[in-house]
């Protein structure tokens, strides 16, 4: 029998169970879900960063942590953390982040915030098509790609920027120094779906933000330290930055008195973008276990020096 230890906010576990114990079944695993095993006699942990979790050292016998959420960086830094950890790549997750991102790429293509502030009014003003509209992703990972290949379909001309070179059809891809200036000298809309690391930190700042033509928008779901807030609010002000729209922030719940809430030229979404589906990611769960019994490499293994 596998003992897998469930290490999410308790009211996830009504979501969680169900889908997870069917997962196992079809996989043909024999296990033990519970949240209250005796930490030397677990094999598996499913973790969640807003748990009670945090000292891994008791799980002795841990083969592997398998994190319920894309973003690592609240346990990737973790010392008592010594077994492979795998972080979220879930097919719910990935369509939530996409439907998510190309609504609010619409919204600004689109203008949709004139036609409500006008629709008192006949005034004609045709959007260009996509296909006048550069988007810029910045990050080509689960998410990213997604993205970028769903805009790409819409008629956008995407460019997407990552760490190491890239292929995507449709897509223009670009990676290092250069590629970043590149890449955000004509973007229009640009996306922000890193992950939060020692070398992501601030990737928009004072001179990256310059970097964009006057009236660009900026949609950031990643995490909240790749902009350096300053300098965003500062480019909001002087009018080079037309909008952000901000879902993740350095501090979570945003606070209150945090001028992103009363900025005109934002909006602040609370971490909605995508959510991890008990549904789509227990057959993930389910088929890492599978590998780990019979020791074959884990899907989406986190490289601890890179941080992601
Ligand atoms: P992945 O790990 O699959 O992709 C990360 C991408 O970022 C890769 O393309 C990687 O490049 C690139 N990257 C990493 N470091 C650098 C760097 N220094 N310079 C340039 N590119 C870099 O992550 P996902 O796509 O699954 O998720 C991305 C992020 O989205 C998560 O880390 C999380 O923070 C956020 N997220 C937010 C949610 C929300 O609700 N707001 C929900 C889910 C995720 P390479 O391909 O070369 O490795
Ligand atoms: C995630 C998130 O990383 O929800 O999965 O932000």
């Amino acid at each position: 029998m596998i003992r897998v230890q469930f290490a999410a906010r308790p009211e996830r576990w009504d979501e969680y169970q169900a889908p997870l114990e069917a997962a196992f079944a079809k996989a043909g695993l024999s296990v033990d879900l519970r949240r209250d095993h005796a930490p030397e006699t677990v094999g598996y942990i499913a973790y969640a960063p807003n748990g009670t979790l945090s000292d891994f050292a008791p799980y002795t016998r841990c083969k592997a942590v398998f994190s319920l959420w894309a973003g690592v960086e609240k346990i990737v830094g973790n010392d008592s953390l010594t077994m492979p950890l795998c972080r979220m790549v879930d097919p719910g997750l990935t369509a939530g982040m996409v439907e998510w991102v190309t609504g609010h790429v619409l919204r600004y293509h689109l203008d949709i915030d004139r036609s409500i502030a006008m629709q008192d009014q006949w005034v004609p003003q045709t959007p260009p098509l996509a296909m006048q509209r550069p988007v810029t992703i910045l990050g080509l990972g689960a998410l990213g790609q997604a993205c970028a290949k769903t805009l790409s379909q819409l008629g956008f001309p995407v460019t997407g920027w990552a760490r190491s070179a890239k292929d995507i059809d449709g897509v223009t891809c670009l990676h290092g120094c250069d590629g970043l200036e590149q890449a955000l000298s004509t973007a229009e809309i640009v996306v922000l779906l890193l992950p939060d690391t020692r070398a992501t930190e601030n990737t928009l700042n004072a001179e990256t933000l310059a970097l964009l033509p006057k009236g660009a928008r900026i949609i950031n779901p990643g995490r909240g330290p790749l902009i350096d807030d300053t300098a965003l609010l500062a480019a909001l002000d002087s009018g080079h930055i037309a909008h952000a729209t901000l879902d993740v922030f350095r501090i979570e719940p945003l606070p209150a008195d945090h001028p992103y809430w009363a900025h005109p030229n934002v909006t602040v979404t609370p971490h909605i973008a995508a959510e991890t589906r008990a549904i789509t990611s227990a057959p993930v769960i389910a088929e890492n276990i599978r590998r780990g019994e019979v020791g074959e490499p884990y899907l989406h293994q986190v490289d601890r020096a890179l941080g992601y």
